[in-house]
């Protein structure tokens, strides 16, 4: 099998983005978006997917975060896609649970090629420090919709801001680990009775 890799650069005259990401890595890199509160939360992304993650963006945060948030979704979506390829042997289907202090939150993935999200999840303060709480949202819109994925992610409950929203992207992480990595028992087909992915 090749390499699945992706690389995407992206630029807007609201964001300058550059992605590159190995699917079958060891979950490091060097994230850099401007927004502290976002680089901690691709960080474990990043750690806990496996997916190595090399992410640098300028964005225009004079404004606010919103275009950083979700330009940065749409690249990494599109280097996850390309890093995929045909989609051949993957895994494809899974969910996870993810437990964090009193928060618990669900993410089921179906690496299908066909976008979707189902966003069931409520934060009780519209900020965690400076950080909009609606832009997990739209990060997981951006990049459910640019990698091909259907995506639910569903809040069981959970008090704290920061954990609600670590949670969503821990659990997008494991679930989005199992599903794009090889399963040996049908690493040379498309997992699909279509007969394609993409
Ligand atoms: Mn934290």
């Amino acid at each position: 099998m090749a390499e699945r890799k992706g690389e995407v650069s992206r630029k807007t005259n609201e964001t300058s983005v550059s992605v590159s990401v190995h699917i079958d890595g060891i979950g490091t890199g060097k994230i850099s978006t401007g927004v502290g509160f976002f680089d901690h939360m691709l960080d474990q992304l990043c750690r806990h997917s496996l997916i190595d993650m090399d992410i640098d963006v300028k964005g225009d945060l004079h404004i606010d975060d919103h275009h950083t948030v979700e330009d940065t979704g749409i690249a990494l979506g599109q280097a996850i896609s390309k890093a995929l390829g045909d989609r051949k042997g993957i895994t494809r289907y899974a969910s996870i649970d993810l437990a964090m202090d009193e928060t618990m939150t669900k993410a089921a993935i179906d690496v299908s090629g066909r976008p979707f999200l189902v966003w069931n999840v409520n934060f009780s303060a519209p900020k965690i420090g400076t950080f909009d709480t609606e832009l997990v949202r739209e990060f997981f819109q951006a990049l459910a919709q640019n990698a091909g994925i259907t995506l639910h992610v569903l809040n069981h409950y959970g008090a704290n801001n920061h954990h609600i929203a670590e949670t969503c992207f821990k659990a997008v992480a494991r679930a989005l680990r199992t599903a794009t990595e090889v399963d040996p028992r049908q690493a040379n087909r498309i997992p699909s009775t279509k007969g394609t992915l993409v």
